[in-house]
């Protein structure tokens, strides 16, 4: 019996299935989690003390590395002033400036505590703000546990394969059309058979919950031109791509600017911070301004607010973002030289600091052509290259994540004992 195990024991005595968010459970991969008591720079530490070269992240978040020693101190000089207020700080106006400077589109922002509730809120507000009641989403893209966004959704939801969530009433979901991502055709369908009733399309500009899969040529391009044409307010939730797909997200990528955009994860530096924000006549609508409502009693709070606001500046060093992608490159290229050498059916696919690794010959770019992967594989892989040291997440429809501490050894590493993995595969 290991510490893990134990631990594990424990916690489904006191908590549902011993994880406090479901894709950690291992359910999709089986085995045991791995409880964590400590991690530094690209390594995490579990209960029997086994390192791992991790490429969870914390989901994202963890884009400098774990534990960077100035993102810590900030949180430690935060936390000596007092934990929250409920009353305004000049940190919150310090995080907004940070993040309407990275993001134009971005001229008022809202603070909350998760990605959820960025995403929720962004509803809510198009919704007020159009009058308007049906929003399109596409499937397997993941925008948090909101009832009317948990319709075919991606993540720990696609991972166990029950893509609409029990406990929410179809009067909840009547409003939400579900179409496939990158069908442009469908969404043109959708607004000729709605004209005028749809208040907001949410899309993962680069979807990172059904695996990585990259908007096609066009793709959002065409959802901005469709929305500006029909007032429909264009929602990007960059919960999971902003500041980690590059310096400027996917907007910055692309071009494409958002009438919204969500964020959480990176903003929050690990610290528990989500935002909303976009255009400021859109933004007039909420609370206190406007009618549609939405609060917070830790939404900005001093001690996250520090971790982020310290992490955005971080981020701002020269050449980190580049150093960044190319260790992704240098990963997902690595992986597959490995995997085809071995004659294994592998793909793999990277933008800035997130990365896609497909059991399938091909890099997809719908949900379909990713759900082709042989999970099975992936399984093993999983457990192979965990047994060595070596962290990835435990779904075969999740994005994978590197740090600025992920440096070119620590690559080579990795790629070393995948070798090792991929040739194990072919036998068993
Ligand atoms: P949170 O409420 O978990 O902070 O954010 C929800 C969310 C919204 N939008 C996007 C694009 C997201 O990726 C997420 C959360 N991502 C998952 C990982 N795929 C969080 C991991 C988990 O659920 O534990």
């Amino acid at each position: 019996m290991t510490r893990n195990s134990e631990l594990f024991d424990r916690a489904c005595k006191t908590i549902p299935g011993g994880v406090n968010s479901p894709v950690r459970a291992f359910r999709s991969v089986g085995g045991t989690p791995r409880f964590i008591q400590r991690a530094q720079g690209a390594y995490v530490w579990d209960a029997d003390g086994t390192r791992y070269i991790d490429y969870v992240g914390s989901w994202g978040p963890a884009i400098l590395g774990h534990a960077h020693p100035e993102v810590v101190e900030a949180v430690q000089k935060a936390a000596v002033n007092g934990l929250s207020f409920g009353a305004p700080t000049e940190a919150e106006i310090e995080i907004a400036e940070a993040i309407a400077a990275r993001l134009p589109s971005m001229e008022q922002v809202r603070l909350v505590s998760s990605g959820t509730e960025s995403t929720m809120s962004a509803i809510r507000l198009a919704r007020g703000y159009t009058g308007r009641s049906r929003i399109i989403k596409f499937e397997g893209c993941y925008h948090g546990h909101a009832d009317s966004l948990l319709v075919k959704a991606g993540s720990g939801m696609l991972t166990f394969g029950n893509p609409t969530s029990s406990g929410v009433p179809a009067e909840f979901i009547q409003h939400t059309l579900v179409l496939d991502f990158n069908d442009l055709d469908a969404v043109a369908a959708a607004f000729a058979k709605y004209p005028d009733e749809i208040a907001c399309i949410i899309v993962e500009p680069i979807a990172g919950n059904m695996n990585l899969v990259k908007p096609r040529e066009g793709f959002l391009e065409g959802l901005r031109e469709l929305c500006t044409k029909h007032g429909t307010v264009l929602i990007f939730d960059e919960v999971m791509t902003g500041f980690r797909a590059g310096p400027r997200g996917v907007q910055g990528l692309t071009g494409v600017q958002p009438d919204l955009t969500t964020l959480a994860k990176v903003i929050g530096g690990g610290m528990p911070v989500g935002a909303f924000g976009g255009r400021a006549d859109i933004m007039a609508h909420i609370a206190p301004l406007g009618g549609v409502y939405q609060a917070g009693t830790l939404s900005g709070n001093p001690v996250a607010v520090a971790a982020g606001l310290t992490t955005l500046r971080l981020l701002d060093e020269p050449g980190f973002y580049d150093n960044l992608e190319a260790r992704s490159a240098q990963l997902a290229k690595g992986l597959e030289q490995r995997a085809r050498a071995a004659g294994i059916p592998f793909s793999a696919d990277f933008v800035g600091g997130m990365f896609g690794l497909y059991f399938r010959d091909g890099i997809p770019t719908t949900l379909a052509e990713v759900s082709e992967s042989d999970v099975e594989m992936f399984k093993r892989f999983f457990h192979g290259m965990l047994d060595q040291g070596v962290h990835f997440a435990p779904s075969a429809f999740e994005a994978g994540f590197v740090s600025g501490a992920h440096t070119e050894a620590i690559i080579t590493e990795t790629l070393d004992i995948a070798e090792k993995v991929f040739a194990t595969l072919k036998t068993a």
